[in-house]
């Protein structure tokens, strides 16, 4: 007799923040988990190391396939030879300010790149179940607080034009050729793992260095900037039952509460026994050419439909977010001595530094 299939999942951005989580959420319920990595100068995948150690998973439930989001005909390949149940599409060019000097790639990417998965999936002998990682940018600067599924999309980034068409091609997937197609119209959600250029991680990184004396200031855009922040691993889990319910649908994941950056600052220095305003500076490059102001999102469709709910509050996020970062600032320090750490640590950077 056959052995039954284990349900299988393939991630795109599974070496993100949130593909990491992901695929850490499927591997324990036992999927099989294929993931599309782009190949670069550097085989160091951090946040999934856990995974590749465990010797049970690596090699017998995840598997790493080499793709960029340009690449179709490779991506066909995969996933004729993979024939995943379901498909979770998160990567991207996810930074917003960087969008603003890199506009034609986020397109290519972020736009052009889900288009093109769509394309494929509508020729594979099965049909996989699809997720759509929208954002919170798509509503750009939205004339109503909170919003819900049905605002009108008003995007004011590269970034979140490119989500906008992304999110609106998967709706058409769904309603014209019958595609299991969602989007996960997602809030920002922060982690230890989130990367070092968006904000969180920024202030939470600089003020356990500077709780150390390894670094002197923090340099930062706007801090009247307001946004709805949950925690990653809450919002991967809403992906998933996304796939699970019976319909496809879009769905708001956020918390509903909102905080200025300033408020994160002030908490996370709070944690290190330190007084935000003796340690940062404003700096205008730092400053993007549009910003969106009041993003708050109304998650009811997702916990009255999929029983979904953020839970760990803002100070929580924050405070775990500072404990990882002491802990990995001394696990460096005993491996390589100590160092000095930049506050302009940003790969994207080039002539406006973005992060
Ligand atoms: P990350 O930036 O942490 O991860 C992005 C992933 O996409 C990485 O695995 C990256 O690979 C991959 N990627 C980027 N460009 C390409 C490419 N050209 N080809 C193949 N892979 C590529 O993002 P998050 O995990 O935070 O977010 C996941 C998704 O959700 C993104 O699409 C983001 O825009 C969206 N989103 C995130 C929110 C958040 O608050 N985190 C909120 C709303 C939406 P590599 O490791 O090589 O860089
Ligand atoms: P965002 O997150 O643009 O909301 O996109 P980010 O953390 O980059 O910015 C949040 C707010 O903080 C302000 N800000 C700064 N931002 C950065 N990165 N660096 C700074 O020094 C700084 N100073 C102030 C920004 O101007 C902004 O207002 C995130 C990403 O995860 C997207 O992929 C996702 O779609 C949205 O969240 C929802």
């Amino acid at each position: 007799m056959q052995e039954p299939r284990t349900p299988t999942a393939m991630i795109t951005g599974i070496t993100g923040q949130d593909g990491s989580y992901l695929s850490e959420l499927l591997l324990d319920k036992g999927y099989t988990v294929h993931g599309l990595v782009r190949r670069n100068s550097s085989t160091s995948r951090k946040r999934l190391e856990d995974l590749f150690h465990d010797k049970t998973i690596y090699d017998k439930r995840l598997f790493l396939h080499y793709a960029d989001l340009d690449d179709t005909t490779t991506i066909r390949r995969i996933l004729i030879n993979t024939l995943p149940d379901e498909i979770y599409h998160l990567a991207g060019q996810s930074h917003v300010g960087a969008s603003f000097e890199i506009p034609e790639s986020t397109c290519e990417f972020t736009a052009m790149g889900t288009l093109r998965l769509l394309e494929i999936i509508r020729d594979l002998p099965n049909r996989p179940k699809f997720l759509h990682a929208s954002s919170s940018e798509i509503f750009g600067r939205p004339d109503r607080s909170p919003q819900n599924e049905e605002t009108p999309m008003r995007p004011v980034s590269p970034y979140g034009v490119a989500k906008t068409f992304a999110t609106q091609m998967t709706k058409l997937y769904c309603e014209s050729f019958g595609f299991f197609a969602c989007n996960a119209i997602c809030y920002n959600h922060e982690s230890p793992r989130r990367g070092e250029s968006f904000v969180t991680r920024k202030i939470t990184r600089a003020a356990a260095a500077i709780s150390l004396g390894r670094q002197d200031h923090l340099l930062m855009g706007s801090l009247d900037a307001r946004r709805d922040w949950g925690y990653a691993p809450e919002y991967v889990e809403g992906m998933w039952r996304m796939l699970q319910h019976d319909q496809p649908g879009d769905y708001i994941l956020a918390t509903g509460v909102e905080h200025s950056v300033e408020d994160f600052l002030r908490e996370a220095f709070a944690v290190v026994g330190l007084r935000w305003k003796n340690h940062y500076q404003v700096d205008a490059r730092y400053l993007r050419p549009a910003e969106v102001c009041e993003l708050r999102g109304d998650p009811s469709k997702a916990s009255e439909v999929l029983g979904w709910k953020s839970q760990t509050n803002f100070n929580e996020i924050v405070a775990r977010m500072v404990r990882s970062d002491l802990d990995l600032l001394a696990s460096q320090e005993r491996h390589s001595g100590s160092s000095r750490v930049s506050s302009e640590m940003d790969p994207t950077q080039s002539r406006r530094v973005t992060s």
